[in-house]
């Protein structure tokens, strides 16, 4: 009798424990919890960081004053970058010899977050670079990085420190081929009207804002064919340039 009872209460004390684990009839009927934390956690876009990763290196932005010089030097163009790319198409994408349609094709997911985190696909890759200028000053020579590909998207991150808030800067910028430009993950530029040879102050946009403290700028640049570069400098409203120092 009394091994009996002590079956009994090994058997109850069983029962109860499997239901404490979720193993109970009641608990079985209840959504499965991962599901809803699933839905949580990949949704959203993850919020891009605000500071860029150890190999990127920033560029000190100097606001021009009554002293500053109208004309341009290297060090009116932002030069360091973090390069992810490249991302090649066929000749035959995107219909036709222009090819304008490569410019609005996501490559990379979010591509206005980009920070220089997110995992390369296979055959790109992040590099930290200070481009020379080959052509010209001011030049980021991406055709000569990726070894004269055609038919090719890159992008380029930019981490830029601005002394204060900044209302009403422009920004100057040329491309080969076709351009699109983030600043702080807002696309504030788009160039994909035809296939171009590129200069420096192809297209001015005014009016943008820059917070003070690190700035996160996105460059896509296209290239159908031929040369692929692109040039980026920022001036106050009047047009004089902002200095642009590198640091790091
Ligand atoms: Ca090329
Ligand atoms: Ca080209």
């Amino acid at each position: 009798m009394k091994r009996l009872a002590w079956m009994s209460l090994v058997l109850v004390m069983a029962a109860a424990l499997a239901l404490a684990a979720g193993c109970g009839p009641q608990k079985g009927s209840q959504p499965p919890k991962i599901t809803k934390e699933r839905m949580t956690t990949t949704q959203p876009e993850p919020a891009p960081s605000t500071a860029p990763p150890a190999k990127a290196a920033t560029s000190e932005l100097l606001l021009p004053t009554a002293a500053t010089s109208s004309f341009l030097s290297e060090q009116s163009f932002v030069m360091d970058w973090l390069v992810l790319g490249p991302f090649e198409f066929k000749d035959t994408d995107f219909g036709g010899d222009q090819q304008q349609a490569a410019t609005d094709k996501e490559f990379m997911p979010n591509e206005g977050g980009l920070d220089g985190r997110q995992p390369a696909p296979t055959g790109t890759s992040w590099k930290a670079l200070r481009f020379k200028g080959d052509a010209g000053i001011g030049q980021v020579n991406l055709d000569k990085l990726y070894n004269q590909i055609e038919h090719a998207a890159a992008y380029a991150v930019a981490w830029l420190d601005c002394p204060r808030d900044v209302k009403d800067a422009k920004l100057y910028v040329g491309s080969d081929d076709y351009l699109k430009v983030w600043i702080n993950g807002k696309l504030i530029h788009t160039y994909k009207t035809e296939r171009r040879a590129s200069a420096a102050d192809q297209d001015v946009v005014p009016g943008l804002a820059l917070k003070k403290g690190l700035n996160r700028v996105v460059v896509k640049c296209v290239d159908v064919v031929l040369d692929w570069d692109f040039y980026f400098r920022l001036t106050d409203a009047a047009g004089k340039p902002m200095t642009v120092k590198a640091k790091g």
